[in-house]
């Protein structure tokens, strides 16, 4: 009995060394091909969800924006009198406020960026530019006083841009 169960242990075989490598390397080039094949799906999973958040980002700025009055010079409390009524708008865009929390006019954002906004939005950017374009044509801005154009472009976390624009009238 003892000798017919020694026999049988040496006749069970194991994997070679030779067999166990050719079987590590077809393993691992099999796992490579599954995982290119996923990674891009992963990918592209992703891609709708990024552009949901660019767009909220995008459209949440652009309001916070368009609350703030048309130009430094037209009036915040009553008479309520436009630069325009005046003959005073800004022929310099840009901010005349120190911070951020201060400004109180649409092209106070002319050249305003923010490189990782954070939170929510980790690794998202935006740049902001704001131009007069009063007959409402892109391709011949600062061309009277009476429309501002303002052009939001946010770069998500793989660098693709989305841009946002609006006008804000002198009202
Ligand atoms: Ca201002
Ligand atoms: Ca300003």
């Amino acid at each position: 009995m003892r000798a017919k169960r020694a026999s049988a242990f040496k006749n069970a075989k194991g994997f070679t060394l030779l067999e166990l490598v050719i079987g590590i390397v077809v393993f691992t080039i099999s796992l490579t091909i599954v995982l290119s094949l996923i990674v891009p799906q992963a990918e592209q999973t992703a891609e709708p969800f990024r552009q949901v958040k660019a767009a909220k980002l995008g459209q949440s700025l652009m309001n916070d924006i368009l609350s703030r009055s048309y130009d430094e010079n037209s009036d915040r409390s009553p008479p309520f009198e436009t630069c325009n009524a005046k003959g005073n708008c800004s022929t310099t865009l840009g901010p005349e406020e120190a911070n951020e929390d201060e400004y109180d006019d649409v092209d106070d954002y002319n050249g305003h960026v923010v490189s990782n906004v954070g939170g929510n939005y980790n690794n998202f950017s935006f740049a902001v530019t704001v131009d007069y374009d009063s007959d409402l044509n892109d391709s011949t801005p600062t061309d009277g006083q009476t429309f501002k154009r303002i052009d939001i472009a946010v770069t998500a976390p793989d660098g693709q841009v989305y841009n946002f624009s609006a006008y804000r009238g002198s009202y």
